[in-house]
């Protein structure tokens, strides 16, 4: 009979997570495993050890019924009959403790049956030669009461750590815990006093590859009770050429990369356990042993158990503080949005800044705002920030944006040394308001493995693993890398999106408004005192100097009457109307300041007796210019006083009788509804019209386009009556042809409602 055996490639630096680990078609030496099929009772593959310790030959062995194997074996029945109740389905492991090695009784092992789909893999683990650390019991006891009184996940491992070296008797026992990104760090230490610490140290994910992880999730404890060991093939007959799967082997030959690995290190044995978190490796108990150390079931046993109590309770912290963490940045967030709403934006980011940085753990933060940059701590130039800001715009998805490594993320800008981390969210769909948060290169950060003295193994010209290669690799690895953000992190950056930052302005521009508005209305309030006192004065004080003035030109006039030169005449001319025009200034402004609230009404007035009153004062130059005046429409309501309303229809109507044209002037006044809540008047006329350049000039007070020798008047007619319309909510304005006549517009609110709200 000739055996086979059968190993897969050996991967190298490059490929390592494509080694196939499951199926490495050996054993470590401390036991003997057979296969046997499940179809036809018989042995099909078997370690090459299997002499040593059952004492027949591979040869003898393959193609035995696995009856004949176990009759001879203590225990063997038992075993037997535990096969034959199997569940076809079960992949729970049978196991029978302190067998005798049938080769030498002198010793002892255990047999593990492995059901598999198709086959049975059978192992025996030998028992150490001379009994390991006793098993206390008592100690236990109190470590599980410790477990449970550790207040946090770092004394929780701290306490793990030293209790598992007491009952494991390993010389360094390592917690290694993963970050999001893989890499790991050792968290807590408990070793033998002569060895390094490697405390705080932090290893790349690539020294535990994608398939190591994945199986560790399966099978959560690997002992290797001798890192020098000879790995032992499996042998089996030319036609059964099946992988076996050893995934759940205790005996299961490591990967050499990973043995290179420990031998590197100077390791002798290892055990690892596996740290589970919702079904996600989170961790690792690591222990080493400087020489090699095989565990008897028991201790195995408890050390698995161990793990497992472990893996609950580190789960119980994480959760926990994950929970907590999340109700920090819960009220962190609420307290800076309250922040926001009392203090208002700018404030908050001049105050707050800090915080939020410190929140996210980022060595620099910024924070943009109605176009202004607010930052803190590490940050590039604002010019950098700026294009950043422009990529942001057109490159990012959602409102949240992540890198650990800007470089390769964003080609467009210019590389910003040292800084590779940005984590950017923000508060508009535009980004015009945002924060960025900023982190180093994680080399500069973060304290690296240690340089252990034998290294870069060269096998076939090709550098093989070293735990300093790996470092090293790392190292150039994570060039312009910083370290994750992580869920909780950006999770708390994604809080800020629902920050309403332009609601919060607008609080702030509605009090910067406010306190504008009360300003002004102040001022109005004074400069309307001094127009009332000045019309005080001016009606009192200044009529009366000018009744003098012009009582006095009568008077001379009448005593040098005859006696007067012609070019006297016309001075004494000049100086009567001069004084004429200046009392008719002061009627004016007298009747504008005049415009006040006092004059509107509780009941509307109508609006068509008010124009016949306009037109009936109007009489005597309507009848000298020969005008006509058309009237049209429904004249509806408004609600301003008759007074007023008489005062608009007449100087409109009068303008447009004194800026009349060549031929005899003629009027329409018309009036709609737009439509829009409002009634719509309009006078106009076929006189000599406006320019549009003084369109708005025209309201103004005292202004006037024409000398006084061509056209009499104050200038303050247009100017009372926008005044009045608009003192009532309403507007005017005029559209006119040069030469061919005008139209004045205006508008009254139909509703009282609108006119309250907008007086002053
Ligand atoms: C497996 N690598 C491992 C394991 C650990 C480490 C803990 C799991 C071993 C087990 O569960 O039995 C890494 N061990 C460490 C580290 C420390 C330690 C960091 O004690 C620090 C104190 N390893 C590499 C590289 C490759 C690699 C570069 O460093 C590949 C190129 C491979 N590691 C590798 C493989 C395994 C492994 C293939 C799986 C071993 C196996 O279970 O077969």
């Amino acid at each position: 009979m000739t055996l086979r055996s059968k190993r897969p490639e050996t991967a190298t630096l490059r490929n390592c997570d494509e080694e196939r680990i499951r199926v490495p078609g050996a054993i470590q030496g401390h036991g003997v495993l057979i296969c046997v099929s499940r179809a036809s009772g018989k042995v099909t593959h078997i370690s090459a050890n299997c002499t040593e310790f059952l004492g027949f030959t591979p040869e003898f062995l393959i193609g035995r019924s696995l009856n004949e194997l176990l009759s001879g074996v203590e225990g063997g029945n038992k075993l037997l009959r535990l096969i034959e109740r199997l569940d076809k389905d079960s992949h729970s492991p049978l196991v029978i403790d302190s067998v005798p090695l049938p080769a030498d009784r002198s010793r002892s092992g255990y047999i593990r049956v492995l059901p598999q789909e198709n086959r049975l893999v059978i192992e025996l683990v030998a028992d150490p030669e001379f009994s390991d650390v006793p098993l206390d019991f008592g100690f236990i006891h109190t470590a599980i009461f410790d477990f449970r009184q550790s207040e946090s996940l770092q004394t929780f491992c701290e306490s793990a750590a030293s209790h598992f070296r007491t009952l494991s008797g390993y010389d360094r026992i390592m917690i290694y815990r993963f970050s999001d990104d893989g890499s790991g760090e050792v968290i807590a230490e408990s070793k033998r006093a002569d060895l390094v610490s490697y405390l705080g140290q932090r290893y790349p994910a690539s020294d535990i590859p994608r398939q190591a992880r994945q199986l560790y999730l399966e099978n959560m404890m690997r002992v290797i009770p001798d890192v020098g060991y000879e790995p032992r093939d499996l042998l089996f007959e030319d036609d059964d050429e099946l992988e076996v799967d050893l995934s759940l082997s205790h005996l299961r030959s490591v990967s050499p990369l990973h043995i290179e690995y420990l031998q590197n290190m100077g390791v002798a044995a290892t055990l690892c356990l596996s740290v589970v978190y919702k079904d996600e490796l989170v961790g690792m108990i690591a222990c080493h042993h400087y020489s090699p150390k095989v565990l008897s079931f028991r201790l195995s046993a408890i050390c698995e158990y161990f793990g497992e109590a472990f893996s609950l309770q580190f789960s119980n912290h994480m959760a926990r503080d994950r929970f907590e963490r999340r109700g920090e940045a819960g009220s962190a967030k609420d307290a800076l949005a309250e922040q926001v709403r009392t203090k208002g934006v700018e404030a908050f980011l001049t105050d707050s800044l800090s915080l939020i940085r410190d929140l996210c753990d980022a060595d620099g933060i910024v924070g943009l705002h109605c176009g202004r940059l607010y930052s803190e701590g590490f940050v590039p130039d604002p010019e950098w920030i700026e294009s950043f800001a422009k990529w942001l715009r057109s490159n990012a998805r959602s409102s949240v944006w992540s890198t650990r490594r800007l470089g390769e993320e964003v080609h467009s800008l210019p590389c910003k040394e040292k800084i590779a981390g940005v984590l950017a969210v923000a508060m508009d769909p535009r980004w015009d308001s945002f924060f960025l948060w900023f982190r180093g290169e994680v080399a500069e950060t973060v304290r690296w493995a240690g340089k252990p003295e034998k290294l870069d193994l060269h096998h076939e010209n090709e550098v093989r693993l070293s735990p300093r290669k790996s470092f090293d690799t790392w190292v150039e690895h994570v060039k312009g890398q910083s370290e994750a953000w992580d869920d909780e992190q950006v999770r708390f950056a994604h809080s800020f999106v629902t920050f309403d930052f332009a609601l919060a302005a607008e609080v702030d521009a509605r009090k910067r408004a406010q306190s504008v508005l009360e300003a002004s209305s102040a001022e109005l309030k004074r400069s309307n005192g001094e127009l009332s006192s000045f019309a005080f004065v001016a009606s009192h004080d200044l009529q009366e100097p000018l009744r003098a003035v012009s009582g006095s030109l009568q008077i001379l006039r009448g005593k040098l009457a005859g006696r007067l030169e012609a070019s006297h005449v016309s001075l004494m001319d000049m100086a009567e109307s001069g004084a004429r025009r200046m009392h008719r200034l002061i009627e004016g402004l007298l009747a504008y300041s005049r415009i006040s609230r006092e004059g509107k009404p509780e009941d509307p007035t109508p609006t068509r007796s008010a124009l016949d009153e306009a037109l009936e004062n109007l009489q005597d130059s309507l009848n000298n210019s020969n005008a006509s005046v058309r009237v049209d429409g429904d004249y509806p309501l408004v609600y301003v006083a008759r007074q007023p309303m008489v005062a608009v229809f007449q100087n409109l109507i009068g303008n447009a009788l004194k800026f009349k044209g060549d031929q005899s002037p003629c009027i329409v006044v018309l009036v709609s509804d737009d439509g829009r809540g409002n009634w719509r008047f309009s006078v106009s006329d076929n006189g000599i019209g406006i320019d549009e350049e003084y369109y708005d000039s025209i309201f103004e007070i005292f202004s006037r386009l024409h000398t006084e020798d061509v056209y009499e008047g104050s200038g303050v007619g247009l100017a009372i009556c926008k005044k009045i319309i608009e003192s009532h909510g309403g507007r005017i304005w005029v559209e006119s042809s040069l030469g061919s006549g005008s139209v004045f517009t205006f508008e009254l609110p139909k509703s009282n409602l609108a006119r309250e709200s907008v007086e002053p």
